[in-house]
C-alpha cells in the first residue's frame, strides 16, 4: 500500500477535470502488476500510471476510476479488485472494495471491479463523450481498446490532463521538494567519492546510494555519469569508464518520491580542483544559467528563455570556444516541464505561470577537448519570478571546490 493520499487536493483535481469535460465520462485504468518472468526480468517495479495517480494519488494495482461529469455535480466512483487472502501472503495487504479504501482515497463510492462493464453499459446509455487515457501505457488494456472500437465517442483523456499537470498543487510542490532534496543529497556524495582514477559506476553507486538512503522511491531516469570525453556525450548512462586526473565529469541525475522526480546537473573536475580553462568555461555556463533565471517569471514562455541563453552566450562567447560562439557547443535546449515524468507532459506554448516547475540547464560541449559542461536545476515560477529548488546542490566552482577538498565520510 502507498503513502497517505492528500484526500482534499486529489478531489480538487477531479472536480476540476470534470469541469472540463463539462458533459461525459471519464474512465481511467491504473497500472497493472508486471510479471517477473514474462515482461520486465530486470525491471519488474510497479509504478502506478501518472494519470491515474494524478487523479487518486493511490499505488494500488488493477483499479478503475470513473467521473461522470455532468453540470455541477459530478460523481467518482472507484473500482478495485476484490481482496485475496491467500494472494496477499505474496503481495502484502492490498487495498480491496471496502469502507477502509473508502476511507484512504477518500472516494465515497468503491465498488468490486466486476461491477464496472454493467456501471458502464448503463452510463454509456445515458451520458455524453467518454474520456479515457490512450496512451502506451494503456494501449494494451482490453477494455479501453474495445471502447475505442465500439463505435462510441471516445476521445484521448490526456490532454486534459497532461494541460492540468501544467501548473503544480501545493501537495506536487512539496512532493517535487522532497524528490530535489533527495537529489541533491546523492550529487554531494558523488562529489564526496570522487578521486582521480575512481570508476563512473563507483560514483553512479555513491550517488544512488544516498538517493535511497535518503527514502527515494527509484530513479527518475538512468543516471548519466559522463568523464572526460563522456561528459561530452548528453545521454551517456552506460558509466563504466574509469576516470583520469583532471577529467570533467557531469553527473546527471534525479531521484523520485511520491510519483515525481527530480532533474539535477552538476559538473565537477574528478581531482576536486577546476583547471582555468574548464572554471572559464564553466562560469560561463553558470552565468547563461543564472540569466536565464533572472528572466524566468510569469509570462514568459521556454523558448524565449531559451532564445536569451543563447543570445547571452554569443555575446559572452569571447574568444573561449576559439573563432566560434560558445553557442556553437550548445547543443540541445535550454530547459524542458518537470514533474511526473521527467520531460514532464504540457504544451510549451504555454506562457509561464506560478506553479510551473521547469529545469534551466544550458551546457557546452567541446568534445576536442574532452571538456563537456552542463548545469541544471528545477525552478519553480512564483508569482513575482522563480525560486530555485535544488539550490542545495553545491553550485559555484568555489562551493564545488570546497566540499571536495574535505576528506569524505568512510
Ligand atoms: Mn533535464
Amino acid at each position: 500500500m502507498g503513502r497517505p493520499v492528500d484526500t482534499a487536493a486529489v478531489a480538487l483535481r477531479r472536480r476540476a477535470l470534470a469541469a472540463r469535460i463539462g458533459r461525459g465520462v471519464a474512465l481511467i485504468p491504473a497500472a497493472h502488476e508486471r510479471d517477473l518472468e514474462r515482461d520486465y526480468v530486470q525491471d519488474n517495479d510497479f509504478r502506478q500510471t501518472n494519470t491515474f495517480f494524478y487523479l487518486t494519488e493511490l499505488e494500488t494495482q488493477d483499479a478503475w476510476l470513473l467521473i461522470v461529469a455532468g453540470g455541477e455535480a459530478a460523481t467518482t466512483v472507484l473500482f478495485l479488485p476484490p481482496r485475496t487472502p491467500s494472494q496477499e501472503r505474496w503481495t502484502g495487504l492490498r487495498l480491496g472494495p471496502d469502507t477502509t479504501a473508502a476511507r484512504l482515497s477518500g472516494i465515497g463510492r468503491v465498488l468490486p471491479t466486476d461491477s464496472l462493464d454493467r456501471m458502464l453499459a448503463a452510463l454509456f446509455r445515458a451520458s455524453g463523450p467518454i474520456y479515457a487515457p490512450l496512451d502506451v501505457t494503456t494501449r494494451d488494456e482490453p477494455r479501453l481498446k474495445e471502447l475505442v472500437f465500439s463505435g462510441r465517442d471516445v476521445r484521448n483523456l490526456r490532454p486534459l490532463v497532461d494541460s492540468m499537470r501544467l501548473v503544480k498543487d501545493g501537495d506536487e510542490i512539496a512532493r517535487m521538494r522532497k524528490a530535489i532534496d533527495i537529489s541533491a543529497a546523492g550529487h554531494v556524495a558523488a562529489m564526496q567519492a570522487a578521486r582521480p582514477g575512481v570508476w563512473e559506476y563507483e560514483l553512479e553507486a555513491a550517488l544512488e546510494a544516498a538517493f535511497r538512503r535518503n527514502g527515494a522511491d527509484r530513479l527518475g531516469y538512468p543516471s548519466i555519469v559522463g568523464s572526460g570525453p563522456n561528459s561530452t556525450t548528453l545521454h551517456y548512462d552506460v558509466n563504466r569508464r574509469q576516470t583520469r586526473d583532471g577529467d570533467l565529469v557531469v553527473v546527471d541525475a534525479g531521484a523520485e518520491w511520491g510519483q515525481y522526480t527530480a532533474d539535477v546537473t552538476r559538473t565537477f573536475p574528478v581531482n576536486g580542483k577546476f583547471t582555468p580553462r574548464q572554471k572559464a568555461i564553466y562560469d560561463l555556463v553558470l552565468a547563461t544559467q543564472q540569466m536565464a533565471f533572472d528572466s524566468t517569471r510569469p509570462g514568459a514562455t521556454v523558448a524565449q528563455l531559451n532564445r536569451m541563453a543563447r543570445e547571452y552566450l554569443r555575446a559572452h562567447s569571447g574568444t573561449l570556444c576559439g573563432a566560434q560562439s560558445c553557442d556553437g557547443y550548445f547543443i540541445h535546449g535550454l530547459g524542458h516541464w518537470l514533474g511526473m515524468d521527467v520531460h514532464d507532459v504540457g504544451d510549451y506554448a504555454t506562457p509561464l505561470k506560478p506553479g510551473m516547475v521547469l529545469t534551466l540547464e544550458p551546457g557546452i560541449y567541446v568534445p576536442a577537448e574532452s571538456l563537456g559542461v552542463r548545469i541544471e536545476d528545477d525552478v519553480l515560477v512564483t508569482a513575482t519570478g522563480a525560486e530555485w529548488l535544488s539550490a542545495k546542490a553545491p553550485k559555484t566552482t568555489v562551493e564545488i571546490e570546497r566540499l571536495m577538498s574535505r576528506p569524505s565520510r568512510p
